[in-house]
């Protein structure tokens, strides 16, 4: 969890280093977090989105469901997703462990998980509109995601436009869920292949292998699980890192204090979870079973991919910065304090001057050649045409002398007059 608290603060980072590349206009700290839902919308980062893969009913809105820790989307039959159901989650550790708070035009409403989940089963049984659905919510438990809960991948409605319209943000991560009966078919699971489409290189995508009670005594599908979880799968499974997980009904239900509901009986069916996937993968590592695990595993491959995309910025901010400090120079970035500095300053000023002027006389540069110019053509001519004998000449001197007005006292003498 506080890797994913982490993250955050780094994508919020990222996204304010990005946005001044763009010379976009970025809120300082103090109030982004009032506003963080008008900067995010002027350019939202990707880094922590999360969006769901999968064949209808392999248990992708339940995994959701277990991220967020209450079951806020519908799951099963009637709640089938039949359109892009975008959650924008929150922590507020103030709230208490059960309550959940809508926002609605920056305006706060205390729900309940099932009042939440009976509206969005009702607005997806309402016609087939594909438009996206849309909550923000905050609550005690959850990481700081926005998850994206699609429509199953073998379903009409998931085509190549909607797809992409989601999956080719470049930062998502892309979450390939696969029921655990499912394993041993992996190679032709079509999430699968959307997420290598767009992602051939596995730095975004999390593999999540739902539904482990169900594959309980499946000794084909347990083996095929475990060579997932070892990252010894089909080869184009293997470098991508795999959780195990049940679902969040299912846990809680097993879970000894399930009646207690309360934000440590949450951590007690998140710890059952794990017992139970122990026992069904003996042998599988621990770091790859149940929630804990899925959102480790989530912030592991966001700090990856935030890995990979720092360079670009970092160079991007580096020339910026070299670009305001030559502005900086231009505008007399020697600005000094004493006289002293003051006429080195100048004298150093002059002696650059000189050395510039000088530049542009001999190579003729900027300007120079037509001050070079003059000096070598028209002014050493005018120069010999001036009238100097004429001037000079004894006799006209004489007579300038004599028609001057003479001494003249009383312009410096005033007062003895
Ligand atoms: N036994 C079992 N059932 C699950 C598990 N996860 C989900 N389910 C059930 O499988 C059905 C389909 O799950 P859902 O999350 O709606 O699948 P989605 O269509 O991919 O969103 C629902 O009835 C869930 O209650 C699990 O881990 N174990
Ligand atoms: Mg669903």
């Amino acid at each position: 969890m506080e890797a994913i608290e982490e993250l955050n603060e780094l994508s919020d980072s990222i996204r304010q280093a990005s946005a001044v590349l763009a010379d976009e206009e970025v809120d300082d700290d103090n109030n982004s977090n009032k506003s963080s839902s008008s900067s995010s919308s002027k350019r939202p980062s990707t880094f922590l989105n999360v969006i769901a893969l999968g064949n209808v009913g392999s248990g992708k809105s339940a995994i959701l469901n277990s991220v967020i820790g209450h079951p806020v989307l519908p799951t099963g039959g009637n709640g089938a997703t039949r359109a892009p159901i975008s959650i924008d989650l929150s922590r507020d550790s103030a709230l208490s462990g059960q309550s959940i708070t809508l926002l609605i035009d920056n305006k706060t409403q205390e729900v309940s998980a099932s009042a939440l989940r009976h509206s969005l089963q009702n607005r997806l049984s309402q016609g087939m509109s594909r438009d996206e659905i849309y909550l923000k919510l905050r609550t005690s438990t959850a990481p700081p995601l926005k998850l994206i809960d699609l429509p199953g991948s073998d379903q009409r409605i998931m085509d190549d436009a909607l797809i992409s319209k989601y999956v080719q943000h470049s930062d998502a991560i892309l979450l390939v869920v696969v029921p655990a009966t499912m394993a041993p078919e992996i190679s032709s699971y079509r999430a699968l292949r959307i997420a290598k489409e767009y992602d051939a290189e596995g730095t975004r995508t999390v593999g999540v292998i739902s539904k482990m009670d169900q594959a309980e005594g499946d000794a084909k599908a347990l083996a095929a699980v475990q060579a997932l979880l070892l990252n010894q799968g089909p080869p184009k499974t293997s470098d991508i890192p795999w959780v195990a997980v049940i679902g969040q009904s299912v846990s809680i239900s097993s879970a000894p204090s399930a009646s207690a509901a309360s934000e440590s009986s949450l951590e007690t069916a998140w710890l059952a979870e794990i017992e139970t996937l122990k026992k069904l993968l003996t042998g599988a590592p621990q770091e790859k079973l149940g929630r804990i695990a899925l959102v480790d595993t989530l912030a592991g491959q966001m700090r990856n991919r935030m890995r990979l995309r720092l360079p670009n910025i970092l160079s991007g901010l580096q020339g910026k910065s070299q670009m305001v400090q030559d502005e900086l120079v231009k505008l007399g970035e020697q600005l000094v304090g004493s006289t002293e500095g003051t006429k080195a300053l100048a004298l150093q000023l002059c002696r650059e001057f000189e050395e510039k002027f000088l530049q542009h006389i001999m190579g003729g540069e900027g300007s120079g050649w037509k001050v070079v110019a003059s000096f070598e053509g028209n002014f050493p001519n005018r120069i010999k045409q001036l009238p100097l004998d004429k001037h000079f000449d004894i006799n006209n001197v004489k007579r300038i002398v004599l028609e001057a007005d003479g001494y003249q006292p009383y312009l410096y003498h005033q007062r003895k007059v």
